[in-house]
């Protein structure tokens, strides 16, 4: 990739794609294309092909997909499914279609059987049951996975899947009913902050664990894959994450502390807790000489910062 290749970031204004934006800005990259949702619907196949037919991209940053926390997940199972399978598809396919040099897609942790053994390495994909409460969204980003090495198989393509973790920052999603957990809880602290509320609701038992990456380190990741590593030396995914997790339960202390609120937390049990842990093992990224820089602490108290600059409430 030089710095006048012709790049689409798919999905330039979600909390991923607009990431991949600052840093392919920062780095000097000036060819990007990007369309919104409304000027190219990526559902529609034929509006796609003629897309790349016209503007013929080098570079794909796939970071297009419907996504979102627990409950939206949960009540959502068919906008997941087709969403994520026909977005993904019709990139994936036009891509090799029309002469694409380099794909990265984007897929998910949650692609990971529930009780897979932690951390998770990336051989463990397909070897047990999925969280049934995001299993849709699982099987449409597998499906992904799935296609990329058939057609660089097939086809002779070089398109990569990377798996981050729970990924959060600036640009995130904060409606508390289709937000996940760091964002809504942010959210849910600051206003009870602003309302002097007695109490924030978390929910779930707060016993399940979590592993979160600041988004510019996720972009990071994907340019410096993008820029530096092809299918051949990567395989079929590889993951993208801290290696470290924190309780739910320690990540409410954490953004309690961040945003000085004084009142009680009270979990609500009956909510959905999810899978018990999802912990990436990044021994293979590691390799790749890549880490993260990012501390859990400082990005939430730079997400919190840029929060209350753009009062980001739907
Ligand atoms: O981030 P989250 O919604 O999704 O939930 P997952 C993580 C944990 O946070 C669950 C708890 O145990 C929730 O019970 N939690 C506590 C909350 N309070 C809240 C709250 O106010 N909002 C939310 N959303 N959670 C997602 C998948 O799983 O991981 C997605 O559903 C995607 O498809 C994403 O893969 C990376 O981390 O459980």
């Amino acid at each position: 990739m030089n710095k006048s290749s012709k790049i689409y970031v798919a999905g330039h204004n979600g909390l991923v794609g607009s990431a991949i934006i600052r840093k392919l800005e920062s780095k000097g990259y000036q060819n990007i294309v990007k369309r919104t949702s409304q000027e190219l619907d990526l559902r529609k196949q034929a509006a796609v092909e003629y897309f790349f037919e016209n503007e013929k991209p080098e570079y794909v940053f796939l970071a297009a997909a419907k996504v979102g926390g627990i409950l939206a997940n949960a009540k959502n199972p068919g906008e997941f499914l087709y969403d994520n399978v026909m977005i993904q598809t019709n990139i994936i396919e036009a891509s090799k279609n029309f002469g694409v040099k380099k794909l990265l897609f984007l897929g998910s942790t949650c692609i990971y059987p529930k009780m897979a053994p932690q951390p998770l390495k990336e051989e463990y994909l397909l070897t047990g049951e999925l969280e049934p409460t995001n299993e849709p969204y699982a099987i449409a980003k597998i499906t992904g996975i799935k296609m990329c090495k058939s057609y660089n198989e097939q086809y002779g393509t070089n398109f990569i899947s990377v798996m981050p973790t729970n990924l959060y920052g600036p640009n995130d999603n904060f409606d508390l009913k289709t937000s996940h957990v760091l964002p809504a809880l942010l959210r849910k602290v600051h206003e009870a902050k602003l309302n002097n509320s007695p109490y924030v609701e978390v929910w779930g038992t707060g016993h399940p664990f979590r592993e979160f990456l600041h988004v510019d380190d996720m972009a990071d990741a994907c340019v410096y894959l993008m820029e530096n590593y092809s299918y051949k030396e990567i395989g079929e995914i590889i993951n993208i994450g801290t290696g470290e997790e924190i309780s739910i339960k320690d990540l409410v202390d954490l953004i309690v502390s961040v945003v000085n609120y004084r009142g009680d937390i009270k979990f609500d049990p009956l909510k959905p807790d999810g899978t018990p842990r999802k912990l990436t093992d990044i021994q293979k990224l590691n390799k790749l000489n890549w880490k993260s820089r990012i501390s859990l602490k400082k990005g939430i108290e730079e997400t919190y910062e840029w929060y209350i600059r753009e009062k980001k409430y739907e």
